[in-house]
């Protein structure tokens, strides 16, 4: 290959690199991992243990969440395995989106 080529074909794998990377860094928020031990269908809370919370900062623990409205909390059972993404929003760490894992 010639030194020519090589330069174009340099600016393109890097100019292809941009163009990527900041759209998978904004458009998917953070999932985190889990499993479900324990459900309060009455108060819509649920008890996980969970990995870590990279958009909250924290570590891997067992916790309580509240649950948002749009998510199903008749589909879970304690054993679930989930991913799921949590804010922490006006009283207090809340899940806004949940999926069963694979
Ligand atoms: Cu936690």
């Amino acid at each position: 290959m010639n030194p020519v080529k090589q330069v174009l074909l340099c600016m393109l794998v890097s100019f292809a690199g941009l163009m990527v990377l900041p759209s998978q860094a904004d458009t998917s928020p953070f999932m985190a991992e889990g499993v479900v031990r324990k459900l309060d269908t009455e108060n819509r809370k649920i008890t996980l243990k969970h990995g870590e919370i990279k958009n909250l900062n924290m570590p891997g623990m067992t916790m309580v969440f509240r649950l948002q409205e749009k998510i199903d909390i008749d589909q879970l059972k304690p054993g679930d395995k989930v991913m799921f993404h949590v804010e922490k929003l006006e009283g207090g760490y809340t899940i806004t989106d949940l999926q069963l894992a694979p």
